[in-house]
């Protein structure tokens, strides 16, 4: 029955799920949602969070893109992207979350919300990308010297922070304030694993652009 991801272009997450897959060189069926008019499809397979991505492996639904990538490394044993050592795996997954719990939700309240939320959440964005900044401090990757599952997850860090900070003219990210994640962001961006899966720069911008445009309409009405 295959592989057949639930997700959409912008999103960071099912971007995850996509790269693993083709780190692994699996065949998958993309299915393009439209987010603002999900599927029955979606809703079925991820009833309680109703978001991308879903992945469907021989009729079987999972959700959480986390999850998914630990099934899939678990799954087709090809080109590991979580450390085979245990104590290196349990640092990859604190990693992970804290790019999910902290990064994640800093990121929303900094660079796509406006006011006070946004005046509050940029010096702290800023503190725990230091954080980041001094755990990938001297690494090519933070999966040694190939992209692995901690990669993944924060490749969005990259490519979602300086394409909203171009969007709402605030900066957070610089070469001077995070060299360290500028020449690990430089070195990710250059495979081409990613080159084929980071939305183009111009592409994105356009959508958060009209996305902005559209919260603005619904607000002043
Ligand atoms: N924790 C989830 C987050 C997924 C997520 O936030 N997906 C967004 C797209 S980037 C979504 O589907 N949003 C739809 C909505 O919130 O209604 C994961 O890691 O899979």
């Amino acid at each position: 029955m295959g592989v057949k991801i639930y997700g959409t272009w912008a999103s960071a997450f099912s971007m995850r799920v996509e790269i693993a897959l083709q780190i692994k060189g699996i065949e998958y069926e993309f299915v393009e949602e439209d987010l603002l008019n999900k599927s029955d499809e979606l809703l079925k397979y991820n009833p309680i969070h109703k978001k991308v991505p879903v992945l469907i492996h021989d009729g079987k639904p999972m959700v959480e893109s986390l999850v998914i990538l630990e099934y899939i490394d678990e799954t087709w044993k090809a080109n590991p992207i979580l450390p085979s050592d245990a104590y290196q795996r349990a640092q990859a997954r604190f990693w992970a979350k804290f790019v999910d719990d902290k990064v994640t939700p800093l990121v929303r309240s900094a660079l796509m919300s406006e006011g006070e939320e946004s005046e509050k959440a940029i010096p702290q964005l800023d503190e725990v990308l230091q954080i980041l900044e001094s755990e990938i401090k001297g690494k090519q990757f933070f999966g040694g010297k190939s992209i692995g599952y901690l990669d993944i997850v924060a490749s969005m860090v990259p490519f979602w922070i300086t394409c909203l900070q171009e969007v709402v003219g605030k900066e957070v990210i610089t070469k001077e304030k995070f060299p360290s994640i500028s020449s690990w962001a430089d070195e990710l961006l250059g495979c081409s694993v990613m080159k084929q899966n980071v939305p183009h720069h111009d592409r994105l911008k356009e959508f958060y652009q009209a996305r902005f445009a559209l919260m603005n309409a619904k607000t002043t009405n």
